[in-house]
């Protein structure tokens, strides 16, 4: 059988003392390349001014192979074009967009240094998976050398609508980059409608009957392959000793009040500050909350040197400090505002110790904590998931309160419904989420993405 290759901005290593630490996607990747012999190929999280070749190392039956990046690349391709013009375009944030030629320029340098670093150690047969934005140009330039493998690309962040990506000056670059590809997969029908509006309407292309595309000289295939969750894992996890522990001394702590939760990478595209607001309107309105709700908000900061989310932090801290000044008692706060990552199996606690979950970004590729919230909870006493209609989990997770996040007075009626839902309410909800969980995880998205790319015709390059 052939290699898996994978590529991404970063590797996962192995943990071995620690399997809970890693989160799903490593674990589901982890098990592939160890069926395939294969190889995980990224950046190795060090910025040095000469970096050298790829640094090899054989982790539990496959192979890790990083490269470093230079200050020059760190800024403009990591903190600039990806996580500064693309990560904020593709969520539909224009506002936090960066346009700067020198972000352009770095994106397509390293992509080339990925593809050059890595092109020496594929062999033929070899099957590489690229993963998401960081990494769209990377096929392209192994096309360049003569690459015939069977190459695929899987977005994990949403694909915007034409007329957002009109707005980079390299939004032909990127497509054409795209279609050197053979399979290109999307975490909803919604996305991949847009990725082929472009391509139809912008870019002259031909959607093909059997849905393959056809644009710049080439024809390709592209689907809606949603993420799932390691199910069984997760719930080993949130019943685990470590699990209870924390449950236990988080209803302590609680002492009888409800909670009502927030886990997310404290990122302007989740959607907390919008959650605060509505939170507040909450206890505007309903003064039997008072002492008796909290807001548990975990948000490990991220991004910290990227300017647009220092501001988003401090404006976060603003709206949380002011509503707890305004409804806080000696002894109740209602918002605890937590800046600090926990381990897997304490969120697993965390989780079943809340009332209801939120989840509730202004737009998100799929969001794995939805998925986490809802496969935690038990059958007996179901907590309750508030979701955003504009995450790609909606789209599966049916028994959640789908709501509008932009709209406070929309996300405080669901939060009251939630406070105040019947238990068999909870439980038909429970039970259709659950199945759906069931219905996909992790192992079965990574296996129909490279089933898929396995069945996809070798390419050769086109003429001319
Ligand atoms: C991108 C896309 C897509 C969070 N806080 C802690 C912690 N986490 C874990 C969660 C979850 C993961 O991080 C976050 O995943 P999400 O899916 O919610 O969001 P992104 O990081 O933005 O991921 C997204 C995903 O890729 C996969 O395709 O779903 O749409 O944006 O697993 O549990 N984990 C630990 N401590 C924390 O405090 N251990």
């Amino acid at each position: 059988m052939s290699r898996l290759v994978v590529v991404s901005n970063r590797v996962s290593v192995p943990d071995r003392k620690d399997r809970g630490a890693q989160g799903g996607l490593a674990v589901a990747m982890h098990a592939a390349l160890k069926r395939n012999s294969g190889v995980w190929f990224g950046w190795s999280g060090e910025v040095s001014e000469h970096p050298g070749a790829a640094a090899f190392r054989d982790v539990e039956g496959f192979t890790i192979a990083t490269i470093d990046l230079t200050p020059d690349d760190y800024d403009e391709y990591y903190n600039g074009y990806a996580n500064r013009s693309l990560w904020p375009l593709f969520h539909n944030r224009m506002g936090h967009t960066a346009y700067d030629r020198l972000y352009d320029r770095g994106y397509f340098r390293v992509n080339a240094r990925f593809a050059h670093a890595m092109a020496p150690h594929i062999r033929r047969d070899d099957l590489i998976w690229v993963h998401d934005y960081h990494l769209i140009a990377c096929a392209e330039e192994l096309r360049r050398m003569g690459s015939s493998h069977r190459i695929g690309f899987f977005l994990h962040i949403p694909f915007p609508p034409a007329d957002l990506l009109l707005t980079l000056s390299s939004h032909e670059t990127l497509v054409r980059g795209l279609f050197a590809y053979d399979l290109l997969g999307f975490q909803t029908e919604a996305d991949l409608r847009s990725f082929r509006d472009y391509v139809v309407n912008e870019a002259g292309g031909v959607l093909h009957e059997d849905g393959r595309l056809e644009a710049f000289g080439r024809t390709i295939r592209a689907g809606a392959f949603p993420i799932g969750l390691d199910l069984d894992e997760f719930r080993a996890l949130a019943s685990s000793r470590e699990a209870g522990r924390q449950e236990s001394r988080m209803r302590r702590s609680l002492a009888g009040r409800k909670m009502a939760i927030g886990v997310d990478r404290l990122d302007y595209t989740k959607g907390l500050e919008n959650r605060f607001l509505a939170f507040e309107q909450l206890l505007a309105h309903y003064p039997e909350h008072h002492g008796n709700l909290l807001l548990l908000q975990i948000a490990p900061p991220s991004r910290g040197e990227v300017p647009e989310y220092e501001t988003m932090r401090a404006d976060i801290e603003h709206v949380c400090g002011r509503i707890n000044g305004r409804f806080a008692d000696v002894d109740w706060v209602p918002i605890r505002y937590v800046n600090r990552g926990y381990p897997r199996r304490s969120l697993g606690g965390l989780f079943r110790a809340a009332h209801v979950g939120l989840v509730t970004p202004l737009k998100d590729g799929m969001n794995l904590v939805a998925k986490e919230f809802a496969a935690a909870q038990t059958e007996e006493d179901p907590g309750v998931l508030v979701l955003s209609r504009f995450a790609g989990a909606a789209r599966e997770l049916d028994g959640a309160v789908v709501v509008n996040p932009y709209d406070p007075a929309v996300l405080m009626d669901a939060m009251q419904r939630a406070l105040n839902m019947s238990l068999e309410e909870r439980r038909e909800r429970f039970a259709s989420m659950d199945a759906a969980l069931r219905r996909n995880t992790v192992a079965d998205w990574r296996d129909r993405f490279v089933a898929a790319l396995r069945d996809t015709p070798r390419t050769r390059l086109s003429e001319g």
